[in-house]
């Protein structure tokens, strides 16, 4: 019988998924959340063809450069591939793929969690609840604000993006986007485009980014930008922490300048700025984007579908460019 390919998978995935790539692959699997060190890595991927990795594995050139011949593929459990030197991997022919769209609904779902969690004081309520500081109902008691006829400004209008518009407009706010190019009419759907990032945080009393992380994008949510927005906005981030500077944004929160901020990621994860644990009108989740069985398991499941189409000749659909 002809070997089957040889995959290192470098995280423990969902069961389903786990199942499926044992039929397909001579898998080499992680039975724990443990994240492997570079050279635990470099070492198992011995004798590897290909790569299953994930955003806590920083597969950088310096990495690239260590891994034996035998690897051909690296197909990430994400649809962010900022941890991944793309480039260097092209250098050594080794493609690249991500997870599109399985997790688009799942993220957008939690942008908008925030968005209303950190608009109206979520977790002021629940901290009254649990410190059983709630002593009775006032007309002016913990009163916050309405997200209704709010402009919510998109920063990155990509899948995630467009549906977190479309969920946005069924809650009654009006959209304005920044991305590197404008929206056909079809994708706009009368959302109102600015030509600069800017012009954006300017026109924005929620902020969402939804761009991914690159050398142009990083800190672009810094003090300069923050003090575009107007008095008492709204900052969401469910893209990468390192578009934002964490000092300036606790500094707007702090200041006043911000009304309350909504975080589901952070520079550094799961190492965040710890004064991040006691803000004020800061509603955290810790990374739970496409934290659902049923997108995990897709996300696998695309994952796979990546290497299937690879060692059965044809292009991954979604092969990356560096
Ligand atoms: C997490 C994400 O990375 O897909 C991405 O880019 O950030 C999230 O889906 C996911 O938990 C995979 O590790």
């Amino acid at each position: 019988p002809t070997s089957l390919p040889r995959l290192l998978v470098t995280r423990k995935l969902p069961a389903d998924v786990e199942a499926r790539l044992a039929r397909s692959y001579d898998a080499d699997t992680n039975p724990t959340d443990a994240v492997l060190t570079a050279d635990e890595l470099v070492a198992r991927a011995e004798g590897k063809d290909a790569l299953l990795v994930t955003p806590a594995d920083r597969v950088n050139a310096a990495l690239i450069v260590r891994l034996p011949a035998s690897i051909r593929v690296i197909a990430s459990f994400s649809v962010g591939y900022d941890h991944i030197d793309v480039k260097a991997a092209d250098a050594r022919g080794i493609p690249v793929t991500n997870t599109p769209d399985v997790l688009t609904d799942a993220t957008a779902d939690i942008a908008l969690l925030l968005i209303l969690g950190a608009a109206r004081g979520a977790a002021a309520g629940m901290a009254a609840i649990r410190d059983n500081t709630w002593k009775n109902w006032a007309p002016t008691g913990m009163l916050s604000t309405d997200i209704k006829g709010k402009r919510l400004g998109i920063l990155g209008m990509g899948r995630i993006g467009q549906a977190v518009a479309h969920r946005a407009r069924a809650f009654g706010m009006t959209i304005h986007y920044h991305n590197r190019k404008r929206l056909d009419a079809a994708e706009e759907q009368g959302a109102h485009f600015h030509a600069t990032a800017d012009e954006l945080f300017a026109a924005s009393d929620v902020l969402s980014v939804h761009c991914a992380s690159t050398p142009e994008t990083r800190l672009l949510v810094n003090a300069r930008t923050l003090a575009l927005l107007p008095r008492g906005a709204i900052v969401i981030n469910t893209a990468r922490g390192d578009i934002v500077d964490d000092e300036a944004l606790i500094s707007a929160l702090q200041g006043g300048h911000l009304r309350a901020i909504g975080l589901d990621v952070y520079a550094n994860e799961p190492n965040i700025d710890p004064r991040y644990r006691t803000l004020e009108n800061a509603f955290l989740l810790p990374h739970l984007g496409s934290a659902t069985l049923e997108t995990r398991n897709a996300m696998g499941f695309r994952a796979l579908d990546n290497l299937d189409d690879f060692f059965a000749g044809r292009e991954p659909r979604d092969r990356v460019k560096g």
